[in-house]
């Protein structure tokens, strides 16, 4: 129950105060805050404990202070809006730095920093970063605390908007502080928005600075943000650390930190699946997540919607954690047609990142509605009208809210061991080339069709939108080392599988389009068409037909009942042309050749392979 508004001018406990641990562990812990208190010298420590009354007070006091925006109770009842500072709304990946002690274990695909040099650097911009503010210390578990593949961290923080996100994206309190306590290892990370106020100093709604930095030190588990408030460039333990770090931590163990989301598929005779999809930013994870089919016979349950956590089991398959607590998803394109599961979780208890503002006090953006209401507050705060050009909500506006809210979440959704994995998908965005579903022919080629992702960029990070680029894994932002090492990697961890046991592979394309323009596959709910032949595939109920690419479906095993996919659409959809293929080849080897000799021979010779069949088509 949430205390009566106003409470917290009159704490029944005050706040933000140090939990009490003996120890030299938690000794340490208190060392690194004092000593990262004296480098940014913030007016005040809080302690976060992830309590319901603190959270309380920490939305209050945003909303006393303009930073959020309360709305309609009635309507959407306990959430609030925040509006960023128009030049921080989406990760930075030019200021995002991998700062490995080795040039090359950051490889040819991040930035890679000096990390003695960027050490200095973070220094100098971190010191006094805090003047006026106060630091929060956010002890957090990624995974269920104490969970056999769980892994915990801290993070300073100057935002309160970022402290509310991460209560939200993990599992925060001084449980993980007894974790650290007693021993257990944990990731040291420091977030300032870079914005010391002077004394008397007018503050702004959405604190940031122009010069921005998010550094990951992979051999010291250290995290160093600067200058941004923004998602993934904020919450330190979403791509950071359960990305970027993590996937150190898994190279170094034998295990894989992933861009997938995570559902349980039932099908018509009550056998459960387990699939991890990798789709990059904006290309449909959250949606596919929630799936809701429309085939009949056939449930998803929600596992997760962004991150996965793979380790090999004693049993010889892959198991998976989804290792977040919540969604931050893309607001724009959800609504009853597309993501009616979505609709539904974001009923309350929700932190909307800009999209617009009703006149009745609740929340709108494109594809929520049909059509747009007749007058708005744009994601900016100005008037807002249907005629208008630009868009109403920021196209990489946000949702933040609890997993467990979502109505379809599995009841295994946060069991500390995971589930056992049936299918991996690969993902992008591509009008042309790639088909609606390929099937792998195995592991190696699996992990070939990962290595070859390419996709029409999103506003999910700064770039031109709709350009093509690369995106092995949809990894490209968030591997923390080589990503050819990172092909190794996946290329190994398969072999420590049953090889009767690892998961089944393929590569989906939702997004292919006509030559007028339009997408040829209705997606949304009826991509369960596609994960329903999937299941039967993996179940021996359904022959492919070999292509130069790999298996593709009989068209009529397709279920389409009750949808309109002309005939002509369907030839397109699983068009394979050789000469364009041949020329995806070639970028595929510029590709490769980016990274000097290290990839796997393996891919290379499946890239031959791959030639070969299609001379011969
Ligand atoms: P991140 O949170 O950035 O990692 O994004 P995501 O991969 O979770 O993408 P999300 O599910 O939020 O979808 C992004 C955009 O793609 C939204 O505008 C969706 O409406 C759209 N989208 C998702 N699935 C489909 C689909 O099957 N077909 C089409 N045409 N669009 C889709
Ligand atoms: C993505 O860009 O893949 C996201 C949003 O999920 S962020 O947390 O900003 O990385
Ligand atoms: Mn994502």
């Amino acid at each position: 129950a949430r205390p009566p508004r106003g409470a917290h001018v009159a704490p029944v406990r005050s706040f933000g105060q140090r939990p009490e641990y003996s120890g030299k562990a938690f000794a340490d812990l208190v060392a690194w805050v004092d000593e990262t208190a004296a480098l940014l010298k913030p007016d005040n420590i809080f302690w976060v404990d992830g309590s319901a009354e603190e959270n309380q007070y920490l939305l209050d006091l945003q909303v006393s202070e303009g930073r959020l925006i309360k709305l309609n109770e009635d309507l959407r009842p306990g959430s609030y809006l925040a509006r960023s500072h128009p030049s921080d709304v989406a990760r930075t990946e030019g200021r995002t730095f991998i700062a490995s002690e080795r040039e090359e274990d950051a490889g040819p695909t991040n930035n890679w920093a000096d990390p003695a040099e960027m050490r200095e650097k973070m220094t100098g911009l971190f010191d006094g970063a805090m003047r006026g503010r106060t630091m929060y210390v956010v002890p957090f578990s990624m995974g269920p605390v104490g969970g056999p593949l769980s892994q915990i961290g801290v993070q300073v923080t100057d935002s309160t908007y970022a402290v509310v996100s991460i209560e939200i994206m993990t599992r925060v309190g001084d449980d993980v502080v007894r974790e650290i306590a007693n021993g257990q290892e944990w990731v040291r990370t420091i977030h300032s928005v870079g914005a010391p106020l002077e004394p008397g100093q007018q503050d702004e709604a959405w604190p940031c600075n122009d010069d921005k930095y998010i550094v990951h030190y992979p051999e010291a588990l250290e995290v160093h943000s600067y200058g941004s408030g923004y998602g993934g460039n904020a919450i330190l333990a979403k791509k950071c650390f359960a990305l970027r770090i993590a996937s150190v931590l898994g190279r170094d163990n034998g295990w894989l930190a992933e861009h997938m989301l995570l559902i349980r598929v039932v099908n018509p005779e009550g056998k459960k699946f387990h699939v991890a999809a990798a789709f990059p930013s904006a290309c449909g994870k959250t949606n596919l997540a929630m799936l809701r089919p429309t085939i009949p016979g056939y449930t998803v349950e929600t596992l997760g919607d962004d991150i996965s956590w793979l380790r090999p089991g004693n049993d010889g398959r892959l198991w998976a954690i989804n290792p977040e607590a919540g969604f931050f998803g893309v607001a724009p394109g959800t609504g009853e047609s597309t993501n009616v599961t979505a609709v539904e979780t974001l009923w309350g208890n929700t932190i909307f990142t800009n999209v617009a503002l009703r006149p009745d006090g609740d929340v709108w953006w494109e594809g929520l509605t049909d059509e747009a209401p007749e007058a708005l507050t744009d994601w900016q705060g100005n008037p807002w009208t249907p005629d208008m050009e630009h868009p109403a909500a920021h196209p990489n506006s946000r949702f933040t809210v609890s997993a467990a809210q979502c109505p379809q979440i599995s009841e295994d959704w946060d069991a500390p061991q995971g589930v056992p994995l049936d299918v991996i998908l690969f993902g992008g965005r591509r009008a042309t080339n790639v088909p609606l579903v390929v099937e792998a022919t195995d592991w190696t080629h699996g992990v070939f069709l990962g290595s070859t992702i390419s996709s029409e960029r999103t506003a999910a990070a700064e770039g031109l939108v709709g350009e093509l680029r690369r995106d092995p894994f949809a990894m490209l932002p968030f591997c923390g080392y080589n990503m050819a090492d990172y092909f190794g990697h996946w290329l190994k961890v398969g072999a420590s599988l049953r090889f009767d046991r690892a998961p089944r592979i393929f590569q989906v394309n939702w997004f292919r389009k006509g030559a007028d323009g339009r997408f040829l596959w209705p997606g949304f709910g009826d991509n369960s068409r596609v994960i329903d032949w999937i299941i039967r595939r993996i179940e021996g109920q359904v022959d492919a037909v070999d292509s130069p690419i790999g298996r593709l479906p009989k068209t009529a095993d397709l279920n389409l009942e009750g949808i309109e996919v002309s005939d002509q659409d369907l030839a397109e959809l699983f068009d394979v042309n050789a000469a364009s293929w041949a020329h995806e080849a070639d970028l595929t080897e510029t590709f490769y050749d980016t990274f000097d000799g290290r990839v796997p021979a393996a891919l290379t010779d499946e890239l031959n392979a791959l030639r070969t069949r299609l001379e011969a088509a």
